[in-house]
């Protein structure tokens, strides 16, 4: 293979700007109000704690189309034309002058956002080796890296009935063939992880699913996918990223918890982490940090996918994540384990109203703004203990006498009914002691306006 030279990026679609930080009172739209990308917080830059991406499919591939407009509204310049391979490399030199004006330091990718399908998958394959080429000498040019890649299992009609857990095998040798591809692009673009996100993964009815039956080939497809990834020398992690419903009524991999539980029934709980999306929590009733919370506590809190949703509406909206402490209560637990094996990826898209190139700058300096706030703002938690040093007192008894012997299994219920009848008998009650939530949503709020006032 003949590697194509380093490519520089062109300043070809967007306004002529480097987005760069401008100080906090700074009033200009294309400016970082608070990412200092080598801001030093408890011994790593803030690039390196959030290791942000732009996400190639809102950003680049997405249209503006909803149920009830499914015509491109927004018609992109290099959208535009009737050779899809142009098209394609049209795209990649729009999404390599945007990662390197935005100075956002990754990018994220389906192997179809870069590279159209051919009519056979000998075709395909060429068309993603071709762009995959592109990319990497747009890597070299730019310093651009890939935080992940993934494979689009859920578009083509033929997935319509699910990819790994299709009832037909000849869908599955297709999903196969794809993610086979997929995996080879990312180990050549260097790539961070590799994600499966299942989203025909599920079922609409169980009356015509072999439910059992779809989670085993689920298992199967999974170990196949991590034993040729190891293979060719990935040396990365797997991220499944959960979701429990949209586009199938019921998806398996519904939310973090499932996802570990499933990780564990197959034995791919060494090689997999999970990548979490806000608004995927919210969809199956949780909030990011639950789920966020639920994964670092197994160890298995790898990547995030950086977005939002819309309170009042029960589906995937996809937008971008603006509230600091939002971003701080996910960052937190990143914090505290010391970061992520993957990164912060933008997986948000504006607006079908915001039809300017410019709202894609509005977008994500907005949300990156956001996160470096609440990495601030995590930061300053942390070294206060405002949420630790509660807990502490919250779980005190739990660290001596019968408080430890439940906490380490050295006890059993004849004993501890033994206990309680004794403090009964000395004259012991018990004392319902408050949770103090509302104190510590004031202190919530205190944190921020205290790394506010700290910036000055
Ligand atoms: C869709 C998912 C998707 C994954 C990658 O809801 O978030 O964008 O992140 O396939
Ligand atoms: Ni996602
Ligand atoms: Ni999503």
């Amino acid at each position: 293979m003949v590697k194509l030279a380093a490519r520089e990026p062109t300043n070809t679609y967007f306004r002529d700007v480097m987005v760069k930080f401008d100080g906090h009172d700074s009033k200009d739209p294309f400016a970082y109000k608070w990412y200092q990308p080598n801001k030093k917080i408890q011994g790593k830059t803030m690039a390196e704690w959030l290791s942000m991406a732009v996400c190639y499919w809102h950003t680049f591939k997405g249209s503006g189309a909803d149920p009830f407009g499914p015509i491109d509204v927004y018609n992109r310049p290099w959208g535009q034309g009737d050779d899809p391979m142009k098209v394609a490399e049209n795209t990649m030199d729009a999404a390599f002058e945007l990662f390197t004006k935005l100075g956002v330091d990754y990018w994220c990718f389906h192997d179809r956002d870069i590279a159209p399908e051919g009519d056979t998958v000998k075709q395909s394959k060429f068309n993603l080796q071709k762009m995959v080429d592109l990319a990497d000498a747009y890597q070299r040019g730019t310093g651009k890296k890939n935080l992940w890649g993934t494979a689009n299992l859920f578009s083509h009609p033929r997935y319509t009935h699910g990819a790994a857990t299709n009832p037909d095998t000849a869908v599955i040798g297709y999903a196969a063939c794809q993610v086979k591809a997929a995996i080879d692009a990312t180990i050549q673009l260097g790539g961070r992880g590799y994600v499966f996100w299942g989203g025909r993964e599920g079922y609409e009815a169980l009356i015509n699913t072999d439910m059992k039956k779809e989670r085993e080939q689920l298992g199967a497809f999974l170990t196949m996918a991590r034993d040729y990834g190891r293979s060719q020398g990935f040396k990365g992690k797997f991220y499944i990223e959960p979701k429990p419903r949209e586009p199938s009524s019921h998806q398996y991999d519904y939310d973090a918890a499932t996802c570990l539980a499933f990780l564990k029934e197959f034995g791919l709980e060494d090689d997999f982490e999970l990548n979490l999306e806000n608004n995927h929590a919210t969809l199956a009733g949780h909030t990011f940090q639950h789920d966020v919370v639920t994964a670092a506590n197994a160890g298995k809190l790898g990547s995030m996918d950086i977005n939002r949703g819309d309170p009042t509406c029960g589906w995937d909206t996809d937008q971008f994540l603006t509230d600091p402490i939002e971003a701080a209560l996910v960052l937190m637990p990143v914090m505290q384990q010391g970061g992520l094996s993957g990164g912060c990826n933008f997986d948000a898209k504006v607006r079908r109203g915001s039809t300017d190139l410019d709202d894609i700058f509005h977008a994500h300096i907005g949300s990156v703004d956001a996160l470096a706030k609440g990495l601030l703002i995590a930061d300053y938690l942390i070294r206060e203990g405002t949420l630790s040093k509660p807990l502490v007192d919250r779980y005190a008894s739990s660290q001596t006498g019968m408080g430890k012997k439940i906490a380490e299994g050295t006890t059993n219920f004849k004993d501890i009914e033994k206990w309680v009848m004794r403090r009964e008998n000395g004259g012991k009650v018990l004392t319902l002691r408050s949770g103090r939530q509302e104190l510590l949503e004031n202190k919530l709020r205190e944190a921020y306006d205290a790394v506010i006032r700290n910036a000055g």
